[in-house]
């Protein structure tokens, strides 16, 4: 049998129902070939962080609903990605200029214990580090993956946990 690996996925959203993208994209997740959903962190509702100041015409968007899934998949990493690519652009997502606000965000953070680093595909998640957005809930599943000095890095971002939504 093919070897299975625990992946987390970043999901953002902040345009139109973005509880309900965040939520049908997790059950989405469900049936994707050869992976199941282990584990989900809260809803997190976060303001939005390094919106494109070429971009200042652009108002920086509504607050983001964040959270963190752990699936444990079969899936190669550049199929995963392409997976979840499918459900970004299930959900309407449109990239009008960089880091825009959007319908569904779906962010390939860790691949086991994968270094990936191909033209379409960067693992580890290149800037999650920087983001409480990130580190919060991927803490909340996976605490042995961050650490308490990345948490308090990132303590200053805006970030506040929406118990019992997800
Ligand atoms: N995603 C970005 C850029 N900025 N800010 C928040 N709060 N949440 C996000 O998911 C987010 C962001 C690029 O993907
Ligand atoms: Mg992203
Ligand atoms: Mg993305």
């Amino acid at each position: 049998m093919a070897s299975r690996v625990t992946a987390y996925v970043a999901l953002g959203a902040n345009l139109g129902d973005a509880g309900a993208a965040i939520r049908q994209a997790i059950e989405a997740m469900k049936h994707l070939p050869l992976t199941q959903v282990r584990q989900c962190s809260s809803l997190y509702k976060t303001a939005p962080l390094d919106t494109d100041s070429a971009q200042e015409s652009q108002a920086p968007g509504a607050d983001y609903l964040n959270a963190v899934v752990a699936l444990e998949t079969g899936l190669p990493a550049p199929l995963l990605l392409a997976q979840l690519q499918q459900l970004e652009q299930q959900a309407g997502r449109e990239r009008p200029y960089r880091n825009a606000p959007r319908t569904l965000d779906l962010d390939l953070l860790l691949y086991g214990s994968a270094r990936i680093d191909s033209e379409r595909l960067t693992v580890p998640h290149p800037r999650m580090m920087q983001r409480a957005f990130v580190l919060v809930p991927l803490a909340e599943i996976a605490a042995d993956r961050v650490s308490a000095e990345q948490l308090s890095a990132v303590a200053h971002q805006g970030i506040e946990r929406l118990a019992g939504v997800l």
